[in-house]
């Protein structure tokens, strides 16, 4: 499976429709507290949105939602995935990215069988409380060969001015949140991310 270079992590229904018709073909909406109502009808939403402009949509977490909504990926950190059923993911068809954070993870995420696996974070972040120091561009690597082919998402503290880098160090994917949503235009500086991704995609 090849992901788009550019992988774009909002977290609402009204930022999907905002940046994704720009381009953007790989999106994760990443909600976390909100009542399940909500939920749905903000997967619903960004799921319609992404049909209409040919983008994957990532459903952060809530796999049995993404599931009922008839989605087609999840991604899970180490404690969701502890918790979900994985049988049940699989049975439906879902698609599974996994987060890790360093070997002992990485093992862990490997038994799941995903589809890709996320290394982070490469620089500090200032959109997660994370215990890990920041992995550097030379952790990527190590993981690339460890995976064996699958494709490798690199996260956090990632900029335009970065992410050249974890692409030359064997990341498939760069994936951003601050860079693009704290941007004071960034409808501007997704164009910028669709446009230097290129080289890559
Ligand atoms: N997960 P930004 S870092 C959601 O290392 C998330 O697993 C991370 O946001 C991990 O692009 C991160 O603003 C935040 O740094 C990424």
């Amino acid at each position: 499976m090849k992901l788009d270079p550019f992988y774009l992590i909002l977290d609402s229904s009204d930022w999907i429709a905002r940046l994704v018709p720009l381009g953007v073909k790989l999106v994760q909406l990443r909600i976390k507290d909100m009542p399940e109502g909500e939920l749905r009808r903000e997967i619903a939403a960004s799921k319609a949105v992404c049909e209409d402009h040919g983008c994957r949509l990532i459903v952060n977490d809530h796999w049995q939602l993404a599931i009922e909504e008839g989605c087609d990926f999840v991604h899970l950190g180490q404690e969701d995935l502890a918790d979900a059923d994985l049988a049940a993911i699989r049975n439906s068809g879902l698609k599974l990215g996994v987060s890790t954070h360093d070997g002992d993870e990485l093992d862990t995420a490997l038994v799941a069988e995903p589809d890709y696996v996320a290394l982070g974070p490469v620089y500090p972040t200032v959109s997660k409380d994370l215990k890990w120091a920041p992995q550097g561009l030379d952790r990527i690597g190590g993981w690339k060969r460890r995976i064996c082919g699958l494709p490798l998402v690199t996260i956090g503290g990632l900029t335009l001015e970065r992410v050249s880098g974890v692409f030359e160090h064997g990341a498939d994917a760069a994936a951003v949140i601050s860079d693009v949503t704290g941007n004071r235009d960034p409808e501007s500086r997704t164009r910028a991310w669709l446009a230097l991704t290129e080289t890559w995609r």
